[in-house]
């Protein structure tokens, strides 16, 4: 990348699938290519994104989707600053390559989590077995938690947008507030709650549509 400083988070180097980092821009600054699906969201600032002969203007709370092999430029308008989530494709028999696209968070219709209206979830990436991985923002009005400690398979990187709460992972319980990063390994027990008298949202990744052996 050039006039960009990024904060990884999270990558293959501590055992992730996945990689993501932050992305603080100055105008003019840059990503640099890679070799893998690309997911920008716009944390502050304003983006362009060209990509298949076409230029994209994102702002806050915009993002793009950027399938592996297509190539494109992120560039940023003013200074900026955004969640970068990279990840090697599994394809998958029957089902084509994903395409590019780009969105806007604030646009996407919410669904209540389990029927619970206080817990809100918005998916950016469409509902698709060509995708091997969701990204999706969960808003909690103050008090709301999830209803159950989950454990699964898929691990998550997870980046607080707004508000907050008390992260259980595993045993131990953790305050946290916007900026704030945790990556959930594959089968680690959590559960959110949110604190605090505004809504606490985050940004969650996970590995998605593929089966435990490939
Ligand atoms: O989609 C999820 O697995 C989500 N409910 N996990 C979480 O918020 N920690
Ligand atoms: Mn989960």
């Amino acid at each position: 990348m050039s006039g960009a400083f990024a904060i990884v988070h999270v990558s293959a180097a501590i055992g992730a699938r996945f990689t993501q980092y932050s992305v603080e821009f100055e105008p003019g600054g840059s990503l640099g290519p890679t070799e893998w699906q690309r997911f920008v969201y716009v944390l502050e600032g304003e983006l362009e994104v060209k990509v298949c002969g076409q230029t994209h203007r994102l702002s806050k709370d915009g993002f793009a989707f950027l399938p592996q092999g297509s190539p494109h430029e992120v560039s940023a308008v003013t200074a900026s600053r955004a969640a970068v989530i990279e990840k090697p494709y599994q394809p998958v028999a029957g089902f084509e390559p994903p395409k590019p696209f780009v969105g806007e968070e604030t646009s996407i219709q919410s669904t209540a989590l389990m029927g619970d209206e206080a817990l809100q979830v918005r998916a950016l990436i469409p509902a698709s077995e060509s995708y091997d991985f969701a990204v999706n923002t969960m808003t909690y009005l103050p008090g709301a938690a999830l209803s159950m400690v989950e454990v699964h398979i898929m691990e998550h990187g997870l980046l607080m947008l707004e508000g907050g709460g008390i992260y259980r992972l595993g045993d131990s319980w953790y305050p946290v507030t916007v900026g704030d990063f945790i990556w959930m390994a594959a089968y680690c027990p959590q559960w959110f709650g949110a604190l605090g008298k505004t809504p606490a949202k985050y940004l969650i990744y996970k590995d998605w549509n593929r089966g435990p052996f490939s």
